[in-house]
């Protein structure tokens, strides 16, 4: 062996060292070592091989959740390449998933998915995982190298003949690194479902052999993002049969919009870029709603459905009920905003406004019927509004809505500092005084609700805002709504949800969070809203007791019990059952307490949940909450 290829080199030091940077920060990389970094692995390299779908070489990609909690993510594309990489002498494989930044394609033709907290490249999965295995079927072999928390255990091997192309990558996370290493099926689900509606008749499945039944998914839809739309309005009542659908190539990047109105009173309108939820909007949004707002009302002006006198439909009115996907694919996007997930690049703004106005207009023209329908359910909108806001204005005037008149069943607490304080938002008026009592009283406000609160997704703005539990809660939280919100007046920076852990206490929590969702959405983006975690079973043992949150951890506290060890199990049907003593200790203390926090990481899947349970339909509703109704862990999504 040559001098040169035994030493060490100056570029194989610095691998280490990339490797050892992501090790020791790994949330510079991935965002957090919570259950979000945990799956943005997945995304990572699912996200690569949708990249050899956009440049046209993959049609597949296979994901399987093995028991032992590895992910194994299979595609059909052209396969890493194994040739050495001219610069640095190794088989390309090992450069991509060794080097830090080394994914790329080195070139960069056609659209990728990069941006946000993905693109950080397939090499940061494997410095973050205690195992990886990658499998590359090209030029005539299979290719194999296995590596050690990002170190290669041996060089690059064939070892067998095969015809195909493709990229098979196992790997194991890190439980030294994470806080869990355990794949949520349910998040994998949504996320590979959005995936394959932005790239129509891209087929992925998702398979977890973690039970004894394997659960099996395969997402696929030839119709796209037209396809999302109709999923998003599934259990609703539409205005119009078929979404209304236009597209556009340009030197820009392409744009793609699919739009269809429900009866509802929401809006669900995503915007992505290169596939990614721009939750922070961006230009692509920006012309989307001017477009749209204009072309309506144009439409609406020459219809004679607007007479002169009368005052434009606002975006908002004319939003009211409408499901919209935006998806724009451009070369160099680029993202901005405090979570990089708005997009800035200004040619959109026109781009995405032209191909509106012009696939707008064509479709009203040609379908009278859907457009009279469209515009009378923006006029409905505007006349509600109207409505709604003299109504706030009276309860304005009679101090409701002020923060001034703090509601009468607030305990509130003596801390003003907002960043110090809490509130708990408490199920039924029983639970609510052992909450009182239980409390430290300098920084735990306490906010018992009767009963089920009103269901806003289906009651509209203007009766929500009559009702008495809801004004308890905006008047509570200081900060106001709609429009008018402002997070710099939240009287409270941690809002906490306190239910039984029945199928009712789902119920309410989900009606709560809905109102949030629908009226604060802020609440959640700041990270202010969570929800409590009470136990379900105490173990009483000689003159100790513990306490178990689920069933699986019931049996954990029963195995660790010495043998003959006589004991009683008493099991939490409702916050009532508790002595404000054991609320304390095992719910409401900040040092033993779990509280789950709320996120919206995933706009469509959270808009659709709340669809299901709150909207018109029954039968959703019924199958989602005997489905969840023992886990409650759905919620943070
Ligand atoms: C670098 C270059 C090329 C493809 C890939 C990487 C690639 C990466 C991953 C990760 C998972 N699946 C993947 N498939 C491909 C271009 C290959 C060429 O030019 O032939």
């Amino acid at each position: 062996m040559s001098k040169n290829e035994s030493s060490y080199s100056a570029k194989d030091i610095q691998v280490l060292e990339g490797l050892e940077a992501v090790r020791k920060r790994p949330g510079m990389y991935i965002g957090s070592t919570g259950p979000r970094g945990l799956h943005h692995l997945v995304y990572e390299i699912v996200d690569n091989a949708v990249d050899e779908a956009l440049a046209g070489y993959c049609t597949n990609v296979d994901v399987v959740i093995r028991p032992d909690n590895s992910v194994s993510i299979i595609d059909n594309g052209r396969g890493i390449p194994v040739e050495k990489h001219p610069k640095i002498k190794k088989p390309t494989v090992e450069v991509v998933l060794t080097v830090l930044h080394a994914g790329g394609k080195f070139g960069g033709e056609g659209y990728k998915v990069s941006g946000g907290l993905h693109g950080v490249g397939a090499s940061v999965v494997n410095a973050l995982s205690e195992k990886m295995i990658v499998e590359v079927k090209r030029d005539g072999h299979i290719w194999a190298q296995e590596y050690d928390k990002g170190k290669p255990v041996a060089p690059l091997t064939p070892t067998s003949r095969s015809k195909a192309t493709g990229t098979k990558i196992t790997f194991w996370p890190d439980p030294s690194i994470f806080e869990t290493v355990v794949f949520d099926y349910g998040t994998l689900a949504a996320r590979f479902r959005e995936t394959a509606f932005l790239n129509k008749n891209l087929r992925i499945t998702l398979t977890d052999e973690r039970e004894l039944e394997p659960r099996r998914e395969e997402f696929r839809y030839a119709g796209g993002i037209v396809d999302f739309v109709k999923y998003i309005n599934e259990n609703k009542e539409t205005i119009h049969a078929k979404p209304i659908y236009f597209e556009s190539e340009g030197p820009e990047g392409m744009v793609e919009v699919a739009l269809q109105w429900n009866t509802g009173f929401s809006d669900s309108v995503l915007a992505f870029a290169n596939n990614i939820n721009t939750h922070e909007g961006g230009t692509h949004l920006e012309g989307f709603k001017n477009a749209l707002t204009r072309t309506i009302n144009d439409y609406a002006r020459r219809q004679g459905i607007l007479k002169e006198k009368d005052d434009n439909l606002s975006g908002e009115d004319i939003r009211e009920g409408l499901a919209a996907i935006i998806s724009v694919k451009l070369r160099e996007p680029q993202f901005e905003g405090q979570t990089k997930t708005k997009l800035g690049n200004t040619e959109m703004r026109g781009a995405a406004q032209q191909i509106v106005t012009q696939g707008l207009s064509e479709y009203l023209e040609e379908h009278p019927k859907p457009a009279r329908a469209i515009v009378s359910k923006s006029v409905q909108a505007a006349k509600a509004r109207a409505a709604a806001r003299k109504a706030r204005e009276l309860t304005r005037r009679k101090g409701l809505l002020e923060s001034s008149t703090l509601p009468g069943k607030l305990a509130d607490c003596s801390v003003k500092e907002a960043a110090l304080t809490e509130i708990y938002l408490v199920e039924g008026d029983s639970a609510g005084g052992s909450a009182k009592q239980a409390r430290d009283r300098s920084f735990q406000a306490i906010l018992p609700l009767r009963g089920k609160i009103l269901n806003v997704e289906r009651a509209g703005l203007n009766r929500a805002l009559s009702n008495e539990e809801i004004q308890a809660i905006i008047a509570a939280m200081g900060t106001n709504i709609g429009e008018e919100f402002d997070i710099g007046s939240a009287r409270y920076h941690k809002m906490i949800i306190m239910t039984d852990a029945d199928v009712d206490g789902a119920h309410i929590r989900c009606l709560i969070l809905t109102f949030f969702y629908r009226f604060m959405p802020d609440m959640i983006e700041h990270g202010y809203v969570y929800i409590a975690q009470p136990p379900l079973y105490k173990v009483s043992f000689g003159r100790k007791t513990e306490y178990a949150y689920s069933d699986a951890q019931l049996q954990q506290v029963l195995a660790r019990l010495p043998e003959n060890t006589k004991y009683n199990i008493q099991r939490y049907k409702g916050l009532g059952e508790m002595n404000p003593e054991q609320l304390w200790e095992t719910t409401m203390d900040p040092g033993r307490r779990t509280l789950l926090q709320v996120t919206i990481e995933d706009a469509a899947a959270a808009t659709r949940s709340f669809a299901d349970l709150m909207g018109d339909q029954v039968e959703p509703r019924k199958e989602f909450i005997q489905r969840y109704a023992k886990d409650v862990r759905f919620l943070d999504i």
